[in-house]
């Protein structure tokens, strides 16, 4: 579905250089509105910006959110430049309007910014090799380090608790009970499913709380489409989609990966039996996970990280029900049952992880043993 957009307006609310040519809608996130802008210089170069238009019912405070991204991405700015890397490529920027705020609210109050486009680059809504998944993977660790030294306390929580899966229970269980849409009744099994595993809910938690996880600066919504790939070489070399970069565990990155780019089905297949676990891209991820982070983490991040892979899922499955039964106000969906077979996936894939839980701990054991970590 295309959104209308005034495009004259947005002409005058941020500095482009040279001619329109073309104005995209690219399909990637279930939250923002995401635009590519084309324009042709005078000596003919083709210029391109992303203009997105903020979910302001998701994310509450857009100021607090801007200065997050307009912190974190200085800090990459010149992190890129110390290695000698391209800052135009490797890290996102962003391009004030042009009254010097780094975003502009429309005369209908819908929230825009503008980032640089990161040429060469395409992004992968499904794992299509090994090897992707392990680029993908190396993009996220390195990622996490280039923030490691970033002032936690300087971030805003753009969604509070958003990844406090004990807060998430609580909201489920609430819209269980109010069944503001009426649809409860035709989720039973999947309700069910949350249900039996609240304990699961609290592990990492408990072990923040008691001092054995570290609060980092994490990105918090590591799907595969959130990498741009390089077209020549397939490296991941930019992460994109920060509004969600806040203080919180290391697990919730990685588990979130594996969430969605170990899965053998899309994450809306409604075809059950295509869902599983695959072992072999959960390798690949740990691996390039591991070689680019993984020294810098603690022993209780990486004893939990098959675990995290779990929880992660199940969360997700719990917020897409969620959001079924609250009458789909939170994700954007294409067809009324889009959030029950979402997360029907999810489910499917966190009774999968149960089984194969034991085979993934043994791949990180081994991973970290070839690693020397
Ligand atoms: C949303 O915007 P997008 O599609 O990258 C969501 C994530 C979910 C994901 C599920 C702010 O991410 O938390 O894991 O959908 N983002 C927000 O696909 O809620
Ligand atoms: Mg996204």
């Amino acid at each position: 579905m295309e959104n209308k957009i005034n495009v004259e307006e947005l002409l005058k609310a941020f500095v482009f250089e040279g001619e329109l040519e073309n104005v995209i809608q690219l399909h990637d996130g279930h939250i923002n509105n995401t635009y590519r802008f084309d324009f042709r210089t005078e000596d003919g170069r083709l210029n391109r910006y992303l203009v997105q238009e903020l979910n302001t019912y998701v994310f509450k405070d857009h100021e607090g959110l801007m200065n997050n991204v307009m912190g974190v991405t200085a800090h990459m700015q010149k992190k890129v430049a110390e290695y000698g890397g391209d800052t135009g490529r490797e890290c996102l920027c962003v391009y004030p309007a042009t009254d010097g705020k780094p975003f502009y609210i429309d005369g209908e109050g819908r929230c825009w910014r503008c980032y640089n486009f990161i040429y060469d680059t395409h992004s992968c809504q499904c794992v299509d090799s090994a090897e992707t998944f392990y680029n993908a993977a190396k993009a996220f660790g390195k990622f996490q380090q280039m923030l490691a030294d970033y002032p936690i306390d300087g971030l805003t929580e753009t969604i509070p608790n958003f990844h406090n899966t004990v807060s998430r229970f609580a909201d489920f269980k609430k819209a269980v009970a109010d069944n503001l849409s009426g649809r409860a009744d035709t989720a039973k099994e999947e309700i069910e499913f949350v249900l039996a595993r609240e304990k699961d809910c609290s592990v990492l938690l408990d072990l923040l709380d008691a001092g054995k996880l570290p609060l980092r600066v994490t990105h918090n919504d590591t799907k595969l489409n959130n990498v741009m790939f390089d077209n020549e070489t397939n490296e991941g070399i930019c992460v994109v989609d920060l509004d969600t970069v806040m203080p919180g565990l290391s697990l919730y990155d990685f588990g979130d990966s594996i969430r969605f780019g170990a899965n053998t089905a899309a994450e809306d297949e409604k075809d059950i039996s295509k869902v599983s676990l695959s072992l072999e891209f959960f390798k690949a991820y740990t691996e390039g996970y591991l070689a680019a982070a993984g020294k810098s983490l603690e022993k209780e991040e990486i004893n939990q990280l098959a675990f995290s892979s779990k929880l992660m899922t199940l969360e997700c499955g719990m917020r897409f029900l969620g959001d079924y039964i609250n009458g789909d106000t939170y994700f954007k969906t294409a067809y009324p049952e889009h959030n029950l077979v979402r997360c029907r996936t999810q489910f499917a894939l966190v009774a999968d992880m149960e089984k194969k839980m034991a085979d993934m701990e043994k791949i990180v054991a081994d991973c970290c043993k070839e690693l020397g970590i």
